[in-house]
């Protein structure tokens, strides 16, 4: 199995699910606008792609859940959205275009997050499409995305970084900080599209460390990125990290051992999965992406 195809064709049918959607927003407008700007600025789709994955390789049909699984881009849209307000990041470019703030005001941007945050909890509970996914499933799916995103999660990720900008680098906090803000969706994401397949729980346990490796993993690549990548393929600019004193896997360990620490973490994912058929081999492609992107 060819794993860019593979991207490519799970990207299209959320591409075209979101649009489908989207394309008769109420008002305001300008609101819809700014909600349409930022989700189709063209974002690989890898949480709601990964949703998928796991659903499968669970033996789950992924037209079963591409409502749900489009529906996780909404909060990582709104989380960028937010991020890249002046408040918190203060960027200019995100996915190759100028940010929400810099194009709709920052009022607008703010709601264009609240307003995709919340319509992503209210797709979820609507996703009901086929019989083989269960209400009970439905509800842990849901309350795992909930987990994920706030306090527990991406948010208590995102307010430890904030805090940390003024604080010397340490291995703890940074961890606790990748874990949080990144791999928590991630992770999520992979768990909720088990959850939908009514997975058993050793295969419960095996999709969570896999997202937990795959998730710290992807963090330390976009890290990696910030020093090393390129603005125009990233969409972002690079080197905000440092500018910024963030805390990094690079800032702590050095470019080579960040490395060797996301060699490491994708091997540890493609492990956890041993036991899986080949319905997991999307899965372990990915993992093999994760490494090598460059975007
Ligand atoms: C609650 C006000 C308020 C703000 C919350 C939680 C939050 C804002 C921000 C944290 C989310 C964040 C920016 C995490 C970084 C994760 C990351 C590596 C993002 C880039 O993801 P990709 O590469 O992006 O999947 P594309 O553009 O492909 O979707």
């Amino acid at each position: 199995m060819d794993i860019k195809t593979y991207l490519k064709e799970k990207k299209e049918l959320v591409d075209a699910f979101l649009k489908e959607y989207f394309s008769s927003l109420s008002s305001p407008k300008i609101l819809g606008e700014a909600i349409t700007y930022s989700l189709s600025a063209g974002g690989k789709r890898i949480r709601p792609i990964l949703c998928i994955a796991a659903h499968e390789a669970c033996n789950g049909n992924s037209e079963d859940i591409i409502k749900f699984a489009s529906s996780i881009e909404l909060i990582h849209t709104y989380s960028l959205i937010h991020d890249d307000l002046p408040a918190m990041d203060n960027d200019d470019l995100r996915r190759g275009k100028p940010t929400n703030h810099k194009v709709f005001g920052e009022g607008m941007a703010i709601l264009a997050g609240d307003g995709l945050l919340t319509e992503a909890f209210y797709m979820m509970a609507n996703s009901l499409s086929n019989k083989s996914i269960k209400n009970t499933a439905l509800i842990r799916a849901i309350k795992e995305i909930s987990f994920v995103s706030g306090i527990h999660g991406m948010v208590g990720g995102q307010a430890q970084d904030l805090l940390s900008e003024k604080s010397e680098p340490d291995a703890e906090t940074l961890s606790f900080i990748h874990k949080h803000k990144t791999g928590a969706l991630i992770s999520g994401s992979l768990r909720a599209g088990a959850i939908l397949a009514n997975c058993t729980k050793h295969e419960l346990g095996s999709i969570t460390r896999y997202g937990e490796n795959i998730g710290l993993a992807f963090q330390i690549v976009d890290d990696i990125l910030d020093v090393e990548g390129d603005t125009d393929e990233l969409g972002k600019t690079t080197g905000s990290d440092i500018r910024k004193n963030k805390m990094t896997y690079p800032a702590i360990y050095g470019l080579e051992e960040s490395g060797r620490k996301a060699e490491e973490l994708i091997s540890e994912a493609i492990f956890a999965i041993k036991d899986f058929s080949n319905k997991a081999e999307p899965l372990r492609g990915i993992a093999g992406y994760f490494l090598k992107r460059r975007s």
